[in-house]
């Protein structure tokens, strides 16, 4: 079995010691950090995903496997982001209210930090209010990320980013969406300002954004 798909069984299995040691031993033998996570964690938690659909796993499964996932993108994150970068500027990142999912949305901000921006972590289950509280105490921030992971917290995006589009602060900040339910057509019809579809499309569409590129 090669040293990828050892790393997604671990994953499926839950396995989190193993995974730590896998993603070390994979990166010696000189492969991709973008292609551990992606084709080694990020299918796995795919896999997850079909087989609580399946009912063949329940929550404390799907809960062991995000653990274990984390552990191997701590063991990634030095070779993923770029600490120390000159900042691009700040973003406000967040999941919103009522949404406990955080691999993606941290994902993201370790992408968005990686092409130069300072990122502030609001975490998961955000209430309008602290995105809106953490914008009006940074004003330097440029760009607020919205993360949804669940078609019932697409309701909570759309009234994350109606608050923030009703605030004076508007003009300073670009609001930006994303999460496996969102969609492009979703994030036009809430007024966002930009949707990406994965970590990586994430940085590139925050510089972007920021009218960097
Ligand atoms: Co949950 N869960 N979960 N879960 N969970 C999903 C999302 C689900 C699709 C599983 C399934 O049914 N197949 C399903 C949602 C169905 C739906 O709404 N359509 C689901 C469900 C139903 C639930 C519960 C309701 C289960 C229950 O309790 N009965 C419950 C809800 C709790 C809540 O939030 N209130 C729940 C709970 C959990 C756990 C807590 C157990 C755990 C999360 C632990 C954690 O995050 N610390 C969990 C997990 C692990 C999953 C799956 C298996 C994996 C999620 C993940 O981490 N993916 C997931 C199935 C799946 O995704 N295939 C599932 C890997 C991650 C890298 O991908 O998060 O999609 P993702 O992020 C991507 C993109 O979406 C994008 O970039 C990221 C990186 O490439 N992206 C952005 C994300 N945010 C972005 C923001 C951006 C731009 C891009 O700009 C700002």
């Amino acid at each position: 079995m090669s040293k990828i798909k050892e790393i997604a069984k671990a994953v499926e299995n839950g396995q989190a010691k193993l995974v730590a040691r896998l993603v070390q031993e994979a990166l010696s033998e000189g492969c991709e950090p973008t292609e551990i996570l992606n084709r080694g964690m990020v299918d796995a938690m795919g896999v997850i995903g079909e087989k609580y659909n399946n009912n063949e796993i329940f929550v404390p499964e799907m809960l062991a496997a995000a653990r274990v996932m984390k552990k191997g993108v701590e063991v990634l994150k030095p070779y993923l982001a770029a600490e120390g970068a000159p900042s691009a500027g700040k973003m406000i990142l967040g999941t919103v209210a009522g949404d406990l999912h955080d691999i993606g949305k941290s994902l993201v901000g370790m992408m968005i930090k990686s092409v130069g921006f300072e990122v502030i972590d609001l975490g998961i289950d955000v209430p309008v209010e602290k995105f809106i509280r953490a914008v009006k105490e940074h004003p330097d921030a440029v760009l607020v990320g919205c993360s949804a992971l669940l078609t019932t917290t697409l309701p909570a995006l759309r009234d994350t980013v109606a608050a923030l589009n009703a605030q004076p602060f508007r003009s300073r900040i670009k609001i930006m969406v994303g999460g496996a339910p969102v969609t492009q057509a979703f994030a036009d019809e809430i007024g966002a300002d930009g949707y990406s579809e994965n970590a990586a499309s994430a940085a590139e569409l925050a510089r972007k954004l920021a009218g960097l590129v």
